[in-house]
């Protein structure tokens, strides 16, 4: 599909307003969301892993890549979310504490909404205190959290603990993801689950609660 091609281009390139524009006529000609993330959005955001990893894209392509992928996912929302039945299951979700990362985040968040659930997201940077202040004061039955730096990724551990201080982990499902989160350092921490794309998070929250 030719619009997929373009997303893909215009995010590759880091062009926030051909995203955005191309990203609304593939809505109009009735190309699915789900289709525009995972073969378009996403592959792209990979390729532009690959050209920062050969140093070919430094720093700054990586933002303007990352703004045109954030500005097209804000129009599919809406989408994602009306396609969804709203379930009694209220899910907190943030990037971990030191960590910036949130594309994978927003997709995740953005697809657990449109998969009926109620999502809290606290957003980039998260510390455990606020994890642990948000599922005193929303009471989510699950908890996910992503971290996209290996630096970043003790701080999960240091999240659950903290529940598990504060006499809350039985309370909540946690969840973690993340490019270089496995399911092996979920097990190792303690967590729930794990899940290595947005779609999965969306299938593990629903049987983790029994939907
Ligand atoms: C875009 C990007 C940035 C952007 C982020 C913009 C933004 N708003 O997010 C900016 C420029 C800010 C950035 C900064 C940095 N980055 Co950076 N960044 C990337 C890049 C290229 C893409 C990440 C991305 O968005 N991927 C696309 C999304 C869709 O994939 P995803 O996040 O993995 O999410 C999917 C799954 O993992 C899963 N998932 C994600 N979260 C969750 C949560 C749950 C619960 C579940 C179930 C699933 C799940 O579902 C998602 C959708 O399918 C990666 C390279 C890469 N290949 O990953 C480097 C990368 C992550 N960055 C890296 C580095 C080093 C940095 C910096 C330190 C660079 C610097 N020198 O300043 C800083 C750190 C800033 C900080 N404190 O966080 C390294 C990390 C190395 C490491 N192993 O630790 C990488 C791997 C690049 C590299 N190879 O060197 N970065």
């Amino acid at each position: 599909m030719a619009l997929n091609q373009d997303l893909y281009d215009a995010i590759l390139n880091g062009d926030a307003k051909k995203a955005h524009a191309v990203t609304q006529a593939a809505i109009v000609a009735g190309v699915q969301p789900m289709a525009l993330i995972q073969e378009s959005m996403v592959p792209a955001m990979e390729e532009v892993g690959r050209l920062f990893e050969c140093e070919e894209y430094f720093v700054p392509e990586l933002l303007l890549a990352g703004r045109a992928m954030k500005g097209a996912l804000e129009l599919l929302k809406p989408l994602l979310v009306a396609a969804g039945q709203k379930m009694a299951v209220r899910v907190v979700i943030g990037t971990v504490k030191g960590d910036l990362h949130d594309i994978g985040k927003n997709i995740v968040a953005s697809m657990l909404e449109g998969g009926g659930f109620e999502v809290i997201d606290l957003g980039t940077d998260v510390s455990p205190q606020a994890f642990v202040a948000a599922v005193e004061q929303r009471n989510p039955h699950v908890v996910c959290m992503s971290a996209l730096l290996t630096v970043t990724m003790p701080a999960m551990k240091l999240t659950i603990d903290a529940l598990q201080t504060a006499g809350l982990r039985t309370q909540v499902k946690v969840l973690i993801g993340g490019a270089p989160v496995t399911s092996q350092y979920a097990k190792e921490i303690g967590a729930d689950g794990y899940s290595e794309n947005a779609g999965g998070a969306v299938t593990l929250v629903k049987t983790l609660m029994g939907a």
